[in-house]
């Protein structure tokens, strides 16, 4: 390999000058007589520098984004022009991002928060009797759903594997969330068992699928969309290097109606650090409580005249509930992010 030539800091200078204006030309290049009209679309692809934006016709076009524009992730809807030069592989540009209905974050670890896919309207909490059903993680994605104030459907894979008494018992720690208002669903990818029903609550509405590592997230995606064609119990999910291969996000449209939306990224969502208030007010039962307690920097714990803790023993608010939310404080130190996230 050639040896980088020193270079003066003039010509470095001189070089950031020319790459910028390259980078201007992107926008310049294609101008008024190069570009169709200008119509909206929703963003189905996320790679690198370019977005695929698909039309109200279903035309799929690869397109440069406006460097004024902040941030572009799958499910934005956004006004863009097509190239009229259909030779070009990215011949399109987008100029405008709509407004958000919603939008899904992860903690970065220059930014703050980063936007990872937007216009969601509902999170499915995917979790199964293997790896063992785990209520505390559970409630950290309901948590963190709420915080993004979209709707968390809670879906349990592999019910299958249960005989009826042990059935009988994860249906019964399950009602602890439908009797606070969350809709849960029995499914399995080896009977077939509530695919149908999943499938009525997909329909017309854009959904992500998180939860752990091995709980059968791709599985229930293959059947859902044979097409997807998503790599089963496939490791490098977790490996970190993985990730940073295979982060870029999409958009899949089931052939009932309605729109998945997934990348690692996405279903890493929810593992996080959130002040204390977001993970209090994240469950939806506490909310009645709230500002009611004795003391105003009440921590809901042992401090006198805490209505959180009186109705956790008396049985209004569950104890297992109550125990998680504690649990999820204890860790939050634990789960700050550690590394940027590649876009
Ligand atoms: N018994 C059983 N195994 C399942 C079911 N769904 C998925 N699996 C298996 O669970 C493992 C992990 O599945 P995968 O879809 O890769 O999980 P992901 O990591 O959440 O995407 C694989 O071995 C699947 O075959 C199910 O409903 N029942
Ligand atoms: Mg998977
Ligand atoms: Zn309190």
């Amino acid at each position: 390999m050639a040896k980088k030539p020193k270079l003066t800091h003039r010509q470095r200078r001189q070089v950031s000058t020319n790459r910028q204006k390259r980078l201007d030309t992107t926008d310049t290049v294609q101008n008024d007589e190069q570009l169709e009209d200008s119509r909206t679309g929703k963003v189905i692809g996320r790679f690198g520098k370019h977005a695929d934006v698909e039309d109200a016709d279903g035309v799929v076009t690869k397109c440069h984004i406006r460097r004024t524009i902040v941030s572009v992730v799958c499910g934005d809807n956004v006004q863009f022009r097509p190239g009229k030069d259909k030779s070009v592989t990215v011949n399109g540009i987008i100029e405008l991002v709509h407004d958000r209905e919603s939008v899904l974050t992860r903690p970065d670890f220059y930014d703050g928060v980063k936007p990872i896919a937007a216009n969601i309207d509902q999170i499915i909490i995917v979790s199964s009797v293997l790896p063992a059903l785990s209520l505390n993680i559970i409630d950290r994605y309901l948590v963190a759903s709420e915080d993004v104030a979209i709707m968390p459907i809670l879906l349990l894979n592999k019910i299958e594997m249960l005989n009826d008494n042990e059935r009988k018992k994860v249906i019964d720690d399950l009602k602890i969330y439908q009797d606070i208002g969350y809709q849960v669903l029995l499914t399995s990818c080896v009977t077939g068992e509530g695919i149908e029903q999943l499938k009525t609550v997909l329909k017309d509405k854009t959904s992500v699928f998180v939860g752990q590592s091995g709980v059968g997230k791709s599985s229930i995606v293959n059947q859902l969309l044979p097409d997807a064609d998503e790599a089963i119990g496939d490791i490098s999910d977790n490996s970190g290097l993985g990730q940073h291969t295979t982060t870029a996000a999409k958009l899949l449209h089931f052939p009932q109606g309605g729109n998945l939306i997934d990348s690692p990224g996405v279903r890493e969502f929810g593992l996080w650090h959130l002040p204390v208030e977001k993970v209090t007010s994240g469950f939806i039962e506490f909310r009645d409580y709230l500002g009611g307690c004795k003391f105003r920097d009440c921590k809901h714990q042992d401090d006198p005249g805490c209505l959180i803790r009186e109705a956790a023993e008396e049985g209004e608010i569950s104890p297992q509930r109550y125990e998680s939310y504690h649990k999820i404080l204890a860790g939050l130190t634990d789960n700050k992010p550690t590394r940027a996230i590649p876009t």
